[in-house]
């Protein structure tokens, strides 16, 4: 038997990176019991597994797989809905140390519903999260103050912001610096530079990368699996497929304000406990929403949560 971590997944092959550094070619066993949550995908990359090796005899010299018989317990995961199968869920990574949501202005548009979203996501999970503004070497002016006032937004909360330009290398020395000796993991839509990101950081990674389409200045999800992979200055990098539409999964309504550290923080100041900041009289949150403290934009990705899931598309 031996121990390691699922690097890749295709769906029905996983490569797992045994504690030896090998690397095996697995299928998972057939009667093992996927207990918990329904996913699509039962065994993400960064799964700690145990496997047995096995030789295929068929296949000419032998070649090894594994099979995987156990799937060690999850610290943490990023799992999200899909937005057209409600019932369908995504592990995108496990076993992660923090999280950074990659942001553009432009080419694409990223929505603030879309940020809040996953890190709505990211704080149930309590997974710490950074955003990363990329490609500010293409934004005009207005541009520019857009994504200045969105990191004022969020530096207050206290998520710790970057400008980037993956294109110019700027912005680098202190991603390193955040990253090192931990597993992250890069999420965000497709085109937003994930991939690009990465092999700035490390250029002997090569990863395939995408253009952005013209006419719908989208990406176009060049990136089709989740993949870790090894950083010289230590710890872990995890690429994710670019997402569309963050579907948070359900939670109890009277919990999402818990997940906005910065309503979170006013809970005792209003005056029912149960108080759902929408309608009650002498509500913390409403006051400060009124008073600019906490930002509109961040309020109504809070209603939007408490509508639930038919309401949002990106
Ligand atoms: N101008 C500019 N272009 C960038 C920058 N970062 C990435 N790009 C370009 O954006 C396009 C998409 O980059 P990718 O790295 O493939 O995007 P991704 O997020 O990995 O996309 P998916 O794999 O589809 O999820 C490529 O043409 C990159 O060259 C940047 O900082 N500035
Ligand atoms: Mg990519
Ligand atoms: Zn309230």
């Amino acid at each position: 038997m031996k121990k390691g971590i699922v690097i890749k997944s295709t769906g029905s092959w996983y490569t797992v990176k045994t504690s030896e550094g090998n690397f095996i070619e697995s299928r998972i066993k057939g009667n093992l019991r996927l207990k918990g949550i329904r996913s699509t995908n039962p065994i993400a990359v960064g799964d700690h597994v145990e496997l047995t090796e096995l030789k295929e005899d068929n296949m000419e010299g032998g070649l090894l797989v594994g099979l995987i018989s156990k799937i060690l317990p999850r610290t943490n995961y990023i799992i999200r809905k899909s937005p057209n199968l409600s019932k369908e869920s995504h592990i995108l990574a496990a076993n992660i140390d923090q999280a950074f949501l990659i942001v553009t202005i432009q080419y694409p548009v990223t929505t603030t519903t879309f940020i809040d979203r996953f890190l709505v996501s990211a704080e149930a999970y309590r997974i710490p999260c950074h955003l990363i503004f990329n490609k500010i070497d293409l934004y005009n002016d207005e541009q520019t103050a857009a994504m200045n006032s969105l990191i004022e937004i969020y530096e207050k909360i206290g998520y710790q912001c970057l400008k980037l330009s993956a294109k110019k290398n700027i912005g680098f020395d202190e991603l390193r610096t955040m990253m090192t000796n931990k597993t992250n993991v890069f999420a965000g839509h497709s085109g937003v530079g994930k991939s690009t990101i990465i092999n700035s950081i490390q250029p002997d990674m090569q990863l395939k990368t995408g253009i952005i389409s013209e006419a719908h200045s989208s990406g176009k999800h060049t990136t089709t699996n989740s993949e870790m992979y090894e950083l010289e200055f230590g710890g872990f990098i995890i690429d994710t497929p670019g997402i569309k539409g963050f579907g948070v999964l359900e939670m109890e309504k009277e919990e999402i304000s818990h997940y906005f550290p910065e309503m979170f923080k006013l809970l005792d100041g209003c005056q029912f406990y149960n108080c759902s900041h929408t309608h009650e009289p002498q509500c913390a949150v409403k006051k400060m929403v009124e008073a600019g403290e906490i930002a509109e934009s961040r309020y109504n990705s809070y209603l939007g949560l408490l509508e639930g899931e038919e309401k949002y598309r990106n």
